[in-house]
């Protein structure tokens, strides 16, 4: 029986080598050697980057092996982190400055011939997420390591991630990314460690002889099951010795199932039923905001939950644990609604495995659970057609039931039978069809829940979830969010990372309030001298990166000015797009004289939703305006338009650092907070931006003087859409509005083709959800104050100093205190 020794203190470990030039030589050819199988003479880029991903880890390794067995010895309250996504973005450079081998690996590889910059190029990023709310789960599994708190993260290993993007003739093209196909050197399989995950089937009562009572017990008895491997991904810490581990899950067929068919003699047949189970962590859903209510994503949360909570339970708790002490133990974050299924699993893990009367078992699920909503949009709220729910979960589709009608008894009593109340409230719509609303059941059984800014916050508490914060007002809080300093600033940015070293010393790096005492450096010429030079460099270096990448050139002297995020009409690239084409207008129409214009480089990465419609037109039209534009000699003179395709994490290291202007510029109320402006700003980047999301934060800390604030208010735009929103008023009141909607009209960017951007056109002039004709002539006035800023230099490097050294606050670590303060309640581990 594969029974696993017991780990104990007197273990014996193999402890990591010491760091050295020649130690390193060894390690890495024997790995070149010995686990490659190859020569240097012979091995490729691949083999030569593997061997080196390998040999880092063992620098890592003891620190990995002591933490897991501190972590089982003392039992600490513990943070699962539960996200069905993990934008993790490349491994390599992280832990080899997490280590703090950089110099060493670079000097060893460098007496074998090899440069250390192009085995970085070979790595493939684990794309295991769409946008934001993955990365966030990236940034905060780092931050948890440099704090040493005890956690691990759970997820899905996806075999394929987010789709790669490529045009043709400007449109997205959707293919598959195969990240796992050169070698995956970052996991450690253990199959040993399988776990089953039940799925369809029914349910059946039973009664049970308890001493000298009858109890009727519920079984789901199941239709089908499959297994869950887990793969361990390391996560360093910022060299403070801690490991914490990423733990994601492959799906398996059973060894049971595929047996019994083979027996049968229907071989295709099994491996058709091995396929069918396989399919589960198949592939990430590339939608960002609106679920697609598909079975195969049930499945796929249901699948990774089931594992994870076995898995914490069996492998994470001592044997024979009271479970009624499991909140003691462990807070599990519900990262958005994807993993809420928890909670009924729990329950289900309690009442019908353990036993537990149902409201003990409700106690202690209570406990246990916290929430983060990471939206505004009603759409975007999860909900499972109960059908399809009770097809796929029989047990927990009763469970959740149950949840509901206890919930619903004690909104009637403290509402006094206020029915509409209750229609509100209840788990389940009923509405257009029968369905449940996973952020309802989040919100009943979480102990917090929590948005990611402040104004979020606010509006989830007044408007999205209103019914529920006044019955539990203290369930609800903030938590602002933040990003990693160790990959955003440090090794994204060296050039700023040295600069700020020199001026304040390295503590920044796991201390980011630190970057306070750059302030009175904003006022010193030479310092600023030294900033333009680091922005100067980091545009040399994008330059270098999108020429060799896409081919694309830009001038590397120009404004920056960058729009990265997922592609979506809240986000509003059409907004920045129509100041492009009214800059081109200007110039092509004899309005303005190119002279007069601060030269720039619009910047665009963005990925569309392979289904949805009119994000995939925006991209074509941005692509066919950068075309007209970066063709026209006397336009691309002063303007350039770029769109690298297939933006990800990777890319953003080498973007984000080289920008002058952050353009965040959603309707107010529709952006829960954004990361990307946190990066920007921490980078020197200024921002042009609505009140909205984090952006509020941002500018109270960096000053209205260092941000260009456009747009409607949320109070303002809900007014607006209130009264009656029409578009077609601001395209017939505004002269420059209509000249730019008339030119994509009139097909100036479609070589003449009315019909090709008619769905855009026809959706501004007509619907125009979020408001972009409303905020265009606030967004143009916003810019105009962007290019005189932009003519003083000294001017502009001193407000982009001043965004650096009042940003520290967007530290993921302080986001991470804020939970742990919070909602966590839990405690580093000594070191
Ligand atoms: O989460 C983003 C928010 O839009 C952004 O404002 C915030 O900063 C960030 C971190 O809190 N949300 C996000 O990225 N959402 C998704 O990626 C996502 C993915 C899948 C689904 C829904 C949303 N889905 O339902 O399938």
């Amino acid at each position: 029986m594969g029974s696993v020794a017991r780990v104990t203190e007197s273990t014996p470990l193999i402890t990591s080598p010491e760091p050295s030039v020649e130690g390193f030589v060894r390690e890495y050819l024997r790995e070149l050697n010995f686990t490659q199988g190859t020569v240097l003479e012979r091995a490729s880029t691949n083999d030569k980057y593997l061997a080196l991903a390998r040999t880092v880890r063992h620098y890592l390794m003891s620190r990995w092996m002591r933490t897991t067995n501190e972590h089982l010895r003392t039992q600490p309250k513990a943070v699962a982190y539960l996200s069905a996504e993990y934008l993790l973005g490349r491994q390599l450079d992280n832990a080899l400055i997490a280590a703090d081998l950089t110099e060493v690996a670079s000097e060893a590889l460098a007496s074998l011939g090899i440069d250390l910059a192009d085995l970085r190029e070979a790595e493939v990023e684990p794309g295991l997420g769409n946008g934001g709310l993955g990365r966030l789960a990236a940034c905060f599994v780092d931050s948890l390591a440099t704090m040493s708190i005890p956690a691990i993260g759970y997820g899905i290993r996806y075999e394929y991630g987010i789709f790669r993007q490529n045009f043709v003739d400007g449109w997205q093209v959707e293919e598959p990314d195969h990240w796992l196909d050169n070698g995956s050197p970052w996991e450690f399989a253990h199959p040993e460690h399988e776990v089953t995950v039940s799925f369809g089937g029914r349910t059946e009562t039973v009664t049970e002889q308890v001493g000298d009572d009858t109890v009727e017990r519920t079984r789901w008895v199941p239709g089908w099951k499959v297994l869950g491997v887990p793969y361990n991904y390391m996560v360093p810490g910022y060299r403070n010795g801690c490991v914490n581990t990423l733990r994601l899950w492959s799906a398996r067929a059973t060894h049971a199932f595929d047996l019994e068919i083979f027996n049968y003699g229907d071989y295709a047949e099994a491996v058709r039923a091995q396929t069918f189970a396989e399919n589960i962590s198949k592939v990430l859903y590339p939608e960002d905001s609106t679920p697609q209510g598909k079975e195969l994503r049930l499945q796929q949360q249901y699948f990774f939950v089931a594992c994870s909570l076995r898995d914490f339970i069996d492998q994470l708790l001592p044997e024979g644990f009271d479970l009624h002490r499991l909140p003691e133990r462990v807070c599990f974050q519900l990262n958005d609604t994807h993993p809420v299924i928890a909670v009924p699993e729990l329950m289900r893990i309690l009442v019908d495995e353990q036993g537990f009367a149902w409201d003990e078992a409700w106690e202690v699920t209570q406990g246990c659970f916290a929430y983060t909503c990471h939206t505004l949009l009603p759409e975007a709220l999860e909900v499972w057609p109960v059908e399809l729910l009770g097809r796929l979960l029989p047990r927990h589709l009763e469970i959740i039931y149950r949840i509901n009608d206890e919930f619903l008894d004690e909104v009637r009593e403290s509402s006094g039978d206020d029915e509409l109340l209750v229609r509100r409230m209840s788990i389940i719509a009923e509405h257009p069809q029968r369905a449940v609303r996973m952020a309802h059941l989040a919100t009943v059984a979480a102990t917090k829940v929590n948005g990611v800014a402040e104004l979020h916050s606010q509006l989830l508490r007044d408007k999205v979830l209103a019914d529920f914060a006044r019955l539990w007002p203290e369930k609800f809080t903030n938590v602002t969010n933040g990003v990693t300093p160790r990959r955003f600033v440090r090794l994204a940015n060296p050039g700023l990372s040295g600069l700020i070293t020199e001026a304040i010393g390295d503590g920044w790096v796991t201390d980011l309030d630190r970057l306070r005492d750059l302030e009175p450096m904003a006022d010193d010429p030479e310092f600023r001298r030294r900033f333009r030079e680091v922005k100067a460099a980091n545009k040399e270096r994008l330059a270098g990166f999108l020429e060799r990448r896409d081919g694309i050139e830009i001038p590397a002297d120009t404004m920056l000015d960058v729009m990265v995020k997922r592609l979506h009409e809240y986000k509003r690239q059409t907004l920045k797009i129509l100041h492009v084409v009214t800059l081109y207008d200007r110039i092509v129409s004899g309005r303005l004289d190119p002279e007069d214009v601060v030269p720039r480089t619009v910047v665009f990465g963005a990925k569309a939703a392979p289904g949805y419609a009119m994000a995939k037109q925006i991209i074509g039209l941005i692509n066919h305006v950068g075309s007209v534009v970066n063709a026209h000699p006397e336009v691309s003179r002063v303007l350039r338009v770029a769109f690298p395709a297939n933006y990800d994490v990777t890319v953003a290291e080498t973007l984000i650092p080289a920008a002058d202007l952050s353009e965040q510029i959603s309707l107010a109320g529709k952006e829960a907070s954004g990361t990307g402006n946190m990066k920007f700003a921490l980078n020197g980047a200024l921002t042009v931006g609505t009140d909205d999301g984090a952006n509020v934060e941002i500018r109270q800390l960096v000053g209205d003087d260092n941000f260009f604030l456009f747009g409607l208010t949320e109070p303002e735009a809900a007014a607006v859409a209130e009264a009656g929103y029409r578009p077609s008023a601001y395209y017939e009141e505004n002269p420059v509005l209509r000249r730019a909607l008339d030119l994509v009209a009139r097909g100036e960017f479609s070589g003449g083709d009315r019909r090709v951007f008619e769905p855009i056109v026809s959706n501004l002039l007509g619907e125009d959800r979020f408001m972009v004709l409303a905020d265009f002539q606030s967004y143009l006035d916003a810019q105009e104050r962007v290019e005189t800023a932009y003519r003083d230099p000294d001017a502009w490097s001193r407000a982009a100093v001043l965004n650096v050294a009042r940003s520290g606050f967007f530290s993921s670590d302080r986001s991470m205190r804020d939970y742990l303060d919070r909602i966590w309640h839990a405690e580093p581990m000594e070191a």
